[in-house]
């Protein structure tokens, strides 16, 4: 979870995500690229008449060089646009170029920094972090040239007309450069680059004294009792849907140190840690280790938070907004921060009474396991997990074996092949960095027009980043002189290869996440933007979770849950039908408990973020009771560091998580549930949802797939609708 800035879909910034490949469509794009970066690859490349129009460029020892040339070309062409004379600025000799830029250079930057995360050689690796670092600086070099500013404003004043989705692009060129203070007094700038460089600081602080928190408890076996006896042996490695943090799940590997007179460290790593709090029978131990892990980092890092807290708000005063929430939700669907207060407030107390009966049914429970000691927030994994164990038959270990890989990734393809009316077509012997790697054309089943590319690479290996995500190579764009560019995307998983005998297994868990993220593959290929920038991530992140969400609710119906299923040794044996039922039922239990207790961090998030000087001790002591029907936070709990998502990289923007579950819960409920494969409503989503821009407005373009606006209603009457 920790990590998830830097993974996946949240792989946001343009120079975050790429590949040593560089897959480019269209003859224009070639020779742009073969001109401008003189990569002899390519004119070597370009006489093998490949089908499809894409070239792959193996950069391993050319990476620290293209990004050089990808920074000299990225200098050239501002230069060019700032010496533009100000009463002849154009659309076509101001925007287009910038636009154009992007849209060719986002694959390159994506050459850089991919590798990372795929390479298999160390050097590359480093290199290509270097790279991209590189970029990084000369990026944001560029967001403080006034001089490109200018020529910018100059333009948007004249008047020049433009269709909607251009005015949009323009708007978020003009905004990045008054994010840094462009507009502003050269004092008043100094200031916000000032503020900018210690938030930078401070967050760097604040996640280096969490990870190098090295505090660890000694139990004995008896104390540890409840976890198997070969987790004593082992450490738990804790595995989170990366865009969900509802359903932990955890998996064997390594070993838990054992200490001397068999005494074993629990760490207060987040894997250590749940797995003490769900599996431990013990009720003083998880007090011990949930408390423990409260504290940690005590005071001084306190400190830390409420110097980043007072840097946030000062930054966006600069900017002009009241407080750092309302700068932060401004670019987002929520618009405004106490929309999200109502929001999150309309959530919590819509499910008080739901969960105050969850809550009944667990302590019952402890006072039958435990006696008259009180409830306390450490026992809640515990006793879910025991009630779950009780109530649903189901072994996700022996679930397995009906989720061999090949059979849920045709089953998934067909889901959404059907559903969409794509058809993808594997291409044989590509160029890939590594054997197991695939590569797919995305084509409209109609027309038979291509849509896009796009690879998996799908299994677990030694260097390999460790989520399940996708990453876009490139954007979908349209040039200036019409010619477009087609979208490629990759998805990174973590699977582990089959041993032979035995076939590769996904995981309940592993099969949710694939889908996901294969959702999110489906979107970039859909994706009809003319502005590479605004077919990515950067322009609503409430919004393009949305899509990936709606999806994932085919794994728990049977219908399409079969289609994905097949016993291994049979596979004509689809999972049983009871399976089904209990997963969806699964799915919701203890929901309403398991909401509030995000809705609680989300509060506190937006809470600290949107008033000055607010004593985070005291707020988060008055939130704790308030939402979570009484139960009081434990004794010496330090907020600055139990909810590091709050602290960095989601400030402000906690709330987006729940946000898309509910909308995403709207529209499948609505427009899905009852005939899953419809594919008219299958296409109506498509262009209407997946194609859409950016230029439009998110509320905009749901009201107009529903019928009508998103609300929050249906996912709360499911929620209590599948409760217990
Ligand atoms: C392309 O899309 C990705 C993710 O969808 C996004 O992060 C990136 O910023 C986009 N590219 C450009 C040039 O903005
Ligand atoms: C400011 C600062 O660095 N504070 C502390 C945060 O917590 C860790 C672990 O307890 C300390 O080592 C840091 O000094
Ligand atoms: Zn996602």
């Amino acid at each position: 979870m920790e990590s998830e800035r830097n993974g996946a879909k949240k792989l946001s910034s343009k120079s975050k995500v790429g590949s040593y490949i560089v897959p480019l469509t269209g003859a224009a794009a070639l020779l742009t690229l073969a001109a401008s970066f003189a990569i002899t690859a390519i004119n070597h490349r370009r006489n093998s008449k490949r089908k499809g129009n894409y070239i792959f460029l193996s950069l391993f020892h050319e990476i620290l060089k293209l990004a050089d040339r990808i920074i000299a070309k990225s200098k050239e062409v501002h230069d060019a646009v700032a010496s533009v004379p100000l009463d002849k600025v154009t659309y076509k000799n101001v925007i287009s170029p910038l636009a154009e830029l992007e849209a060719q250079q986002f694959p390159l930057m994506q050459s850089c920094v991919v590798p990372k995360f795929v390479s298999t050689s160390d050097k590359v690796r480093k290199a290509s972090i270097e790279a991209e670092k590189k970029i990084d600086a000369h990026v944001s070099s560029c967001s403080k040239r006034e001089d490109v500013y200018r020529v910018l404003k100059v333009f948007s004043a004249k008047g020049e007309w433009m269709g909607p989705e251009a005015r949009h692009y323009v708007q978020c060129l003009i905004r990045d450069f008054e994010q840094n203070g462009l507009d502003l007094t050269s004092t008043k700038r100094e200031e916000v680059q000032r503020l900018r460089a210690q938030i930078d600081e401070l967050s760097f602080q604040y996640v280096q004294n969490l990870n190098y928190d090295a505090t660890y408890l000694l139990f004995s076996e008896n104390e540890l009792a409840g976890l198997p006896t070969e987790f004593l042996k082992m450490v738990l490695v804790i595995s989170l849907y990366p865009c969900s943090v509802m359903h932990l799940t955890w998996v064997i590997k390594g070993t838990l140190e054992e200490v001397e007179n068999g005494m074993f460290k629990v760490t207060l790593k987040s894997n250590h840690v749940a797995a003490v709090l769900e599996l431990c029978m013990i009720g003083k131990t998880r007090r011990l280790v949930a408390m423990t892990y409260g504290k940690r980092c005590a005071k001084v890092n306190l400190s830390v938070l409420e110097e980043l807290v007072q840097a946030r708000h000062k930054f966006a005063r600069l900017l002009g907004y009241s407080n750092y929430a309302d700068y932060a939700v401004s670019f987002r669907m929520a618009k405004t921060s106490s929309k999200v207060l109502q929001f999150l407030e309309g959530i919590s107390s819509s499910l008080s009474d739901l969960a105050q009966k969850e809550l009944a049914v667990l302590k019952e429970l402890k006072k039958q396991e435990e006696g008259e000691i009180p409830f306390g927030v450490e026992d809640l994994l515990y006793y879910v997990k025991k009630v779950e164990q009780q109530e649903f038959d189901l072994d996700f270990g022996a679930l397995k074996q009906y989720f061999p890989v090949n059979l849920v990734l045709s089953g998934i393809f067909k889901i959404f092949q059907d559903l969409f009316g794509l058809r993808f077509e594997e291409i044989a012997n590509a160029d890939v960095w590594h054997s197991d790697v695939k590569v797919f054309s995305a084509f409209d089943l109609s027309s038979g027009e291509l849509l896009g590319y796009f690879y998996l690479d799908m299994y677990t290996r030694e260097g390999k980043y460790g989520q399940t995500c996708m990453v876009a190579l490139q954007n979908g764009s349209v040039a200036f002189n019409g010619a477009r560019q087609i979208p490629v995307a990759l998805l990174i998983s973590q699977l582990q290869k089959d041993t032979g005998r035995v076939p590769s297994l996904l995981r309940f868990s592993e099969v949710v996440s694939f889908f996901h993220e294969f959702g999110h593959v489906v979107q970039h290929m859909c994706n009809h933007a003319s502005f590479s920038r605004l077919s990515g991530v950067r322009v609503d992140p409430d919004f393009v979770e949305i899509p990936a969400h709606v999806q994932e609710n085919w794994c728990y119906e049977s219908l399409s849950l079969k289609l994905i299923s097949g016993f291994y040794q049979d596979i004509t044996k689809p999972i049983k039908e009871e399976i089904c039922k209990s997963l969806k039922r699964w799915r919701y239990s203890f929901s309403a408990l398991k909401l509030k207790q995000e809705v609680l961090y989300c509060l506190f998030d937006q809470i600290i973020h949107s008033a000055d000087d607010v004593d985070i001790v005291e707020l988060f002591k008055h939130l704790h009771p308030k939402v979570m029907l009484g139960l009081p936070v434990l004794e010496g709990t330090n907020p600055a560091s139990c909810f590091p998502r709050c602290a960095i990289g989601y400030e402000a923007a906690c709330y987006s998580r729940i946000w898309s579950e509910v909308f995403a819960a709207d529209i499948f409920t609505s427009m899905f549930r009852d005939d899953l494969l419809n594919q008219n409503v299958g296409m109506q989503f498509r262009t209407k949802v997946l194609a859409s821009g950016g230029a439009k407005d998110p509320v905009e373009i749901l009201s107009d797939f529903l019928g009508r606006e998103p609300s929050i209603r249906t996912f709360i009457d499911n929620v209590i609708g599948c409760s217990l």
